[in-house]
């Protein structure tokens, strides 16, 4: 039998002494990163000009928004790695692809493949050397330009991800829409698209109702499935804040995360000097994986128990009866639901003790104003939007919709991921936008729907795309079932992908393939002589503009804006309501354009944008206008009864969730350390609970193989994976993104949005062989 582990050697679990989130650590890895990309501009300097309103740029890393006051320096740890691998000197040059086929290239990693720095060149693919050559922008245009006219604009796929400006998104949709069609897929539909489908359900608005301000006023935050020490660093100077004030943070996850334990906020003198930090969490919920819909549920079962002992005994009512009143409609059915529901069955499926629920739900009867956030732990699940709906039914029974110091908070990822939604990235865009965009630019959009991120994977599949083209990205590794999907690739006549780093989907290349290297958020942009500022919007609804400060990687790079319009002439027809170089030489006529396709939303953009540099979009449900069917908000829970859920592991299968590691933001890996979970030097790691290794025979060390457990009879493994012990539920294991991609079925999948389920992953294990260990370090020794 197994020895049994002493608690230092679980990992996750966090001793007395370990330090914790944020403090000194993350002081120094910011200066670490910098001095190794060699920033050219010196890294202190440029950070001062991040996330400032007066001319700055935005930080190219996560959604959070900027404090309406920013600090000397608003960056953060992650935020100051993702500007310094963007401003490295290094740099990915044709002598570079001179060098190396592609084929060799694939073998390498994906670290390894960005840290060649920044694109500095166009290049074109020879299939007779295998290697990219360079080529002029002007041959690349026409070459590129020919061949999708004469696509069948139904295969051509146009890809976004979500660091794409406003201007760059809207230009990119409108090529697209020219050419006829809506395939749109977007790194939204592997992200928060569970959010945008599922909370207009409940409240008629897809995006955060809460604002920084709320924040500052709130009694109680729930976190539900996100890694804000990680994922979105400045939200943890809030809940700092939050906590010295009193404040209840409480958690949901299957994992302990170390910086929502506890966390010194570096713009903190009094935790710097003691790097002790405060604790975060008042309570840590760890939840099963896909546990969720049964913990809220559990947790409005009690809270109903406790009004309706109020009620009988004229106590004080704990649920807002007025507010159901007037602004809700199906509360009595819901309620009626989670009544009927037995503790033993809320106990199996959330893997959570009927005490602990109770504690939750006693917090938010305590609170008078609840914020409740979300991020990929809730979306990317098979039952995502249900995920969503009963965080919904939680705020919507205290009211806690419209009141300051409450709201819902989908924490978004990608900078821009929301921007690019809101300007028209859509696979199935609404009559109202079509038709405007008709209008104004004298065309006939396509009304059939799109392809998402799913349907573009099984078109692929089909072999019935002609074209892809990427705005930024690294689709052929975010996706789910890649190694099925990149052998089609060949198949497509054309590939090209906009970009600034060689990445991974670079190399999985159509039969003609171009690269075109594109200037990052932090460098200057100059169109007709005069620098061009674009415009993002943050997870908050806030719009704004960022400059970029330094000067372009290569002089041979253009804007994501001036290589759409170089496509746009290349390929269509003229249009004397379309010219491409008139809009490229002052981004702000792209903006009167928004503005034309969506007056509502972004009435005077430009003078909004100057006079304030940054404006809030009116989100109706912060006024309790509910945009729904009816006029009212909805309590939505899954028409099956809550019995056994089709995502909850079992006797045969673990559950496999994937997830972020502190030095990557997404595909991009920056190095293979993970300081708060301390995990070092690997990411080829399985984090299983210590029981569940002794149970089935294994040893921390041991090599795994995965296999994946799906009904359509394809056979999808991964190998090379070390065990090692982690402080999360039974029947339930963690791995980093994208190492385990192949295992996920394109199927897996939110049934009502199509958001990948990367985060419900059925797994069975198989300890590795000998020789298979051998092979493969062979294999590793050589790539
Ligand atoms: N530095 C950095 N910043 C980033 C990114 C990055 O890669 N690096 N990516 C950006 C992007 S695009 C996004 S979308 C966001 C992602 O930010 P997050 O939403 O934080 O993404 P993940 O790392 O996938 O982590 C999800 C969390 O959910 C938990 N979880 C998993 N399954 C469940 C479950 O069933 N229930 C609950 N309650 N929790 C669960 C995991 O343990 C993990 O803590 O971050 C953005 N910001
Ligand atoms: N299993 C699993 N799969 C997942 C996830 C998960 O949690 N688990 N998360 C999903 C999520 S939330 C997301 S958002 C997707 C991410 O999917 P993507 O958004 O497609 O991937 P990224 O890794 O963010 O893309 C990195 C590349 O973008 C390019 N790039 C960087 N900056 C710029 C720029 O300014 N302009 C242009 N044109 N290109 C630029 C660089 O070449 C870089 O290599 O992955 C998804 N896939
Ligand atoms: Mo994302």
């Amino acid at each position: 039998m197994a020895r049994q582990l002493k608690d230092e050697e679980v990992h996750g679990r966090q001793a007395k002494h370990d330090a914790p989130g944020g403090g000194w650590q993350s002081v120094q890895a910011t200066e670490t990163h910098f001095l190794r990309e060699r920033v050219p501009f010196k890294g202190n300097a440029l950070m001062l000009k991040i996330n400032t309103p007066d001319g700055g740029f935005e930080c190219p890393s996560c959604a959070w928004p900027n404090p309406e006051k920013p600090g000397p320096a608003e960056f953060c740890e992650n935020g100051a790695k993702a500007v310094a691998w963007e401003a490295t000197a290094a740099r990915t040059t044709p002598e570079f692809f001179a060098r190396h086929t592609v084929t060799e290239l694939l073998a390498w990693s994906d670290h390894e493949l960005e840290k060649q720095g920044r694109l500095t060149h166009p290049m074109r693919y020879n299939a007779t050397t295998d290697k990219y050559d360079p080529i002029d922008w002007s041959t690349a245009f026409r070459e590129i330009g020919t061949q999708v006219a004469g696509f069948d604009p139904k295969r051509v796929e146009l890809y976004t991800s979500g660091r794409t400006s406003n201007e760059a998104a809207f230009l990119w949709q409108l090529y697209g829409r020219m050419l006829g069609t809506q395939n749109f897929p977007d790194c939204s539909n592997m992200c928060h698209e569970t959010t945008t489908v599922a909370l207009p359900q409940s409240i008629g608005v897809g995006k955060a109702t809460t604002t920084l301000d709320d924040f500052e006023h709130t009694d109680c935050v729930f976190l539900f499935g996100q890694n804000a020490g990680t994922n979105s660093p400045r939200m943890m100077g809030l809940l700092h804040e939050a906590r010295l004030r009193g404040a209840e943070v409480i958690t949901f996850n299957p994992l302990r995360e170390r910086a929502l334990v506890k966390f010194a906020n570096p713009q903190t003198p009094k935790d710097m000097a003691t790097n002790h930090g405060v604790p975060i969490s008042t309570q840590y919920h760890q939840v099963r994986i896909g546990g969720d819909i049964a913990a809220i549920q559990g947790m409005c079962k009690h809270i109903l128990e406790v009004d309706d002992a109020a009620r009988a005994n004229d106590g004080k009512r704990v649920i807002d009866h007025d507010f159901i009143s007037m602004h809700t409609d199906g509360f009595e059915a819901f309620a009626d639901h989670c009544r009927s529901l037995a503790w033993s069955q809320i106990e199996r499926q959330s893997g959570l003790a009927r005490d602990a629920i109770v504690d939750a739900a006693d917090a938010w009867i305590r609170a008078e104003r609840v914020i409740c956030c979300w991020g990929m732990g809730i979306t990317q699940h098979i039952r995502g939007g249900d995920n969503i709906h009963q965080i919904l039914n939680l705020l919507l029974m205290g009211g806690h919709i419209g009141r300051r110091g409450a709201g819902a908070c989908p924490v978004r990822g990608h900078s821009n991921v929301q921007g690019d939604r809101t300007v028209g990235i859509f696979h199935k865009s609404g009559e109202a936008f079509l038709s405007k965009m008709d209008e104004v630019f004298g065309i006939e959009c396509e009304r059939e729907h799109g392809h998402d991120v799913a349907l573009c994977c099984e078109a692929i599949l089909r072999d019935e795309v002609d074209a892809f083209l990427g705005m930024g990205g690294n689709f052929f590794r975010a996706i789910a079932d890649q190694a099925r999907v990149a052998p089609h690739v060949e198949n497509i006549a054309l590939t090209v992908q906009i970009a600034t780093k060689l990445n991974r989907s670079h190399l999985i290349h159509g039969k003609s393939a171009y690269l075109l290297p594109t200037l990052a958020r932090t460098e200057k942009d100059v169109q007709a002589g005069v620098e061009q500022t674009i415009t993002i919007e943050d997870g908050m609804c806030n719009v704004q503009g960022s400059k970029g400060q330094i000067e372009p990687a290569s002089p041979h790079l253009l804007s994501e804006i001036a290589i759409v319009a170089g496509l746009g002439k290349a390929t269509l027809a003229p249009n004397p309501k379309v010219d491409w170089e008139w809009l490229t030489e002052d981004y702000a006529r792209i903006r009167d354009k928004i503005e034309a396709t969506q007056p509502g939303t972004f009435y005077d953009f430009n003078r909004r944008l100057t006079e304030r540099g940054v404006f809030h979009l009116d989100i109706a449900a912060r006024d309790r206008v509910w945009n729904t069917d009816s006029g009212k908000a909805h309590f939505l829970y899954p028409d099956k009864r809550l019995t056994e859920d089709d995502t909850a592991p079992t006797d045969t299968h673990f559950q496999l969730l994937s997830i972020r590691g502190h030095d990557q933001f997404n595909t991009t890996v920056y190095s293979y350390d993970d300081r708060y979970r301390d995990i070092y030097g690997t990411r080829m790691v399985l984090m299983m609970n210590p029981r569940d290794i002794e149970r089935h025979g294994f040893e921390a060390g041991n090599r795994v193989t995965l296999h994946a457990v799906s009904d359509d009879g394809i056979a999808r493994s991964v190998s090379g994976f070390k065990i090692i012990a982690y402080d999360l539920p039974e029947n339930c294991l963690g791995a980093y993104y994208p190492e385990v991609n192949d295992l996920i079925p394109v199927a897996n999948r939110d049934f009502q949005s199509n958001t990948i389920a990367g985060k419900s992953i059925p797994v069975t294990l198989e300890l590795m062989s000998t020789e298979a260990i051998e092979a493969e370090t062979g294999m590793l020794a050589t790539g």
